[in-house]
């Protein structure tokens, strides 16, 4: 049987004045419809493919630590998997990033599969840029669910607004991070928007801005492609931490604090 790769990701989504004034009050915005679901559907056999394949962990789910059993996590599949990389490369989800960004184009980052096992736990309340040493906040994520994403299988929550909340912005993903976000985050009242995602939704949201995701109560596993692009200008700062050592060695070796993020690891994918 011959498989072909399903189209690119197209999207004619366009960023208007609200989405964008959502985005800049909220550091982050679910996006009805952005992609066809048919299209969706196509791309997510691919890409559950290449997680079983590249999937490093195999310890059973009871025996893991807390961030263990969040996801299965499986980084860079556009490096490993040519079929991959043209969905990581989607120039229409790349527009968007750069759109909400206000910047004048955007890097690959990194891709990631996180894909949340039946019975798998909580994704901790956290900011993913603790993780990266950038210059500016410009850098966000695409989170793209293979699936129709309900309460019960865990879509991303976010807490609207936290972006420019600096409590908890030195703690990795961990059941610390949960518990002293989860106080901190509530004691400010910011909105959480735990809404469900239907297949073709998508959501953007800031390095800074604080979210989680609840279990997998279903028996199905919730499949989640994403990409994190940063601006094609970002600075690279002195790292603070050693996970943000082992991003620059990882996502951008060879390059060093005061250059531009442009290893060969990190093409421009879109640009005005
Ligand atoms: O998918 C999840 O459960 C968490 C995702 C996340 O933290 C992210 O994409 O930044």
């Amino acid at each position: 049987m011959v498989v072909s790769t399903p189209a690119t990701v197209r999207s004619d989504f366009a960023v208007d004045a609200r989405t964008q004034a959502m985005f800049d009050r909220n550091g982050c915005v679910k996006l009805p419809g952005v992609i066809d679901p048919d299209v969706v559907d196509d791309w997510a056999p691919l890409i559950s493919d290449a997680v079983v394949e590249l999937n490093t962990e195999h310890l059973p789910l009871e025996e893991r630590d807390t961030y263990g059993k969040a996801f299965l996590q499986v980084s860079n599949i556009w490096q490993r998997n040519d079929q991959v990389a043209e969905f990581a490369y989607s120039a229409d989800l790349a527009r968007i990033a750069t759109e909400l960004l206000g910047v004048r184009g955007v890097r690959m980052y990194h891709d990631q599969a996180l894909y949340k096992e039946p019975g798998g736990g909580i994704t901790p309340w956290h900011a993913d840029q603790y993780y990266w040493p950038f210059a500016t906040d410009r850098c966000i994520t695409v989170w793209v669910p293979l699936q129709d994403t309900p309460a019960e299988l865990g879509p991303l929550t976010f807490a609207q607004g936290s972006h420019g909340f600096e409590f908890g912005r030195d703690l990795a993903i961990s059941d610390e991070s949960e518990e002293q976000l989860q106080q901190a985050l509530g004691a400010q009242s910011f909105a959480v928007d735990d809404s469900p995602y239907r297949l073709g939704d998508v959501s953007y949201h800031l390095g800074w801005t604080f979210h989680r995701a609840g279990a997998n109560a279903s028996a199905e596993p919730r499949r989640v492609m994403t990409m994190i692009y940063v601006d094609a200008d970002m600075i690279i700062t002195e790292p603070t931490n050693a996970n943000q050592v082992r991003d620059l060695a990882t996502w951008m070796p060879g390059m060093r604090p005061g250059d531009v993020v442009s290893s060969p690891l990190n093409p421009v994918l879109y640009q005005r």
